[in-house]
């Protein structure tokens, strides 16, 4: 039953519609996520005690390339909804905080590391313990959840030979929760998958952690409970970004040049929110196409193992419907040959049916009839 955490099977509803994914950013007051949140999304979030819903688009260098190359009219990028989650505190009413995360595809928790003067800590600078919290909670949540079905297919069960189904499940989600352990990291069958998913399950939910240093931490290295944080996180298989939101907030008022330069002398290749960023799609098991023209160079997001008539339902319905084949070239061959133009003088498109496996980065013209 044990194993490491797969996502092949499991997902998102959202891709491979139209919607976006969703990602909840939740975590302790003060930990810095409404300052990540408005790195992510350009959205000032009010403080408050509403959750804040905005749009974030994804990094993507790969697109800045195709712009240069195509000088479009428009330029799109993928784009995931992110919420600004008021701060949870544990022990508070948390029927509010479970309400605003019930319907997210994942999860980005923040834990504070940085010290500082101004901003207060409520219970000192305790990275694992903050992280720990939040995972007891939506362990709680998930068992009460579990008992109250429990209860009621043990009404039921005389008259509905279904219920048995459910029960063995559910038994297994059982069996997993009184071992503390999150049941994302219960490995199903498709089926199940597939039952499990409607019952909105908290620890089923994919999480990204996210520790929030102050510029002394990410050039040492080293923060307060670094240890069992990493210990822990590693035991769920959960990846963990180290991020100064601070620094990212003056970096993302710098120039490209001296944000390179600021970067550098960190020791960082590049910022927290692109990594994090590519944590998400990795994490999730997601990639990008995409769609090169005059008009519009743009990104889209699909699944890992997505074929080329469903990607092309991304785009529009009619072409998955009416799709003929894909003109398909991967990034690097499409940049060996300098532009779209070349690639077609050289016959390089490879031409795919409607079986074929889009591979990240692949530039896709759909051939389609309606
Ligand atoms: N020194 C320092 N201050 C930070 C850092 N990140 C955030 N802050 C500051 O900490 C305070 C809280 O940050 P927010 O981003 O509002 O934190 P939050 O998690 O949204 O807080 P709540 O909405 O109250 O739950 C703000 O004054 C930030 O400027 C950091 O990396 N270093
Ligand atoms: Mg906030």
């Amino acid at each position: 039953m044990w194993g490491e955490y797969r996502f092949a099977e499991r997902f998102f509803c959202n891709i491979g519609g139209t919607q976006n994914l969703k990602i909840g950013i939740i975590g302790r007051p003060q930990a810095g996520k409404s300052t990540l949140f408005q790195l992510l999304t350009n959205h000032h979030a009010p403080s408050g005690n509403k959750t804040q819903v905005a749009v974030g688009k994804v990094p993507d260098p790969r697109i800045e390339v195709l712009t240069e190359m195509h000088r479009p009219r428009k330029v799109t990028y993928a784009t995931i909804d992110f919420l600004d989650v008021p701060g949870f505190l544990p022990g508070a009413s948390t029927g509010g905080f479970l309400q605003s995360i019930s319907d997210v595809d994942a999860l980005v928790v923040v834990v504070r590391a940085f010290e500082s003067d101004i901003v207060p800590s409520y219970d000192g600078i305790q990275p694992y313990t903050d992280f720990n919290d939040i995972q007891q909670e939506l362990l709680v949540a998930d068992w009460s959840l579990l008992e109250t079905r429990l209860e009621r297919i043990a009404k039921q069960r005389m008259k509905n030979p279904q219920a048995a189904d459910e029960l063995g499940l559910l038994e297994k989600c059982q069996a997993t929760l009184e071992q503390a352990l999150p049941l994302r990291q219960l490995i199903l069958d498709p089926e199940e998958e597939k039952a499990l998913r409607t019952y909105d399950f908290m620890t089923r939910k994919p999480i990204i952690v996210v520790v929030n240093l102050d510029e002394e931490q990410i050039r040492s290295n080293a923060y307060p409970q670094q240890q069992e944080l990493e210990k822990e996180l590693a035991r769920l298989n959960l990846p963990l970004i180290k991020v100064s939101a601070q620094i990212e907030t003056e970096i993302s008022e710098l120039d490209a040049e001296d944000a390179k330069v600021f970067l550098e002398e960190l020791g960082l290749n590049d910022t927290g929110i692109a990594r994090l960023a590519r944590t998400v799609y990795e994490h999730l098991g997601l990639m990008s196409f995409f769609t090169v023209g005059d008009d519009e160079v743009r990104a889209w997001t699909i699944k890992n193992g997505t074929m080329a008539r469903q990607a092309a339902g991304k785009i529009h319905s009619d072409i998955e419907r009416g799709f003929i084949r894909a003109e398909v070239v991967a990034y690097q061959d499409l940049l060996a040959c300098g532009n779209s133009q070349a690639v077609k003088e050289k016959g390089r498109f490879r031409l795919e049916g409607k079986e074929y496996m889009v591979q990240d980065g692949d530039v896709i013209s759909f051939r389609f009839n309606v």
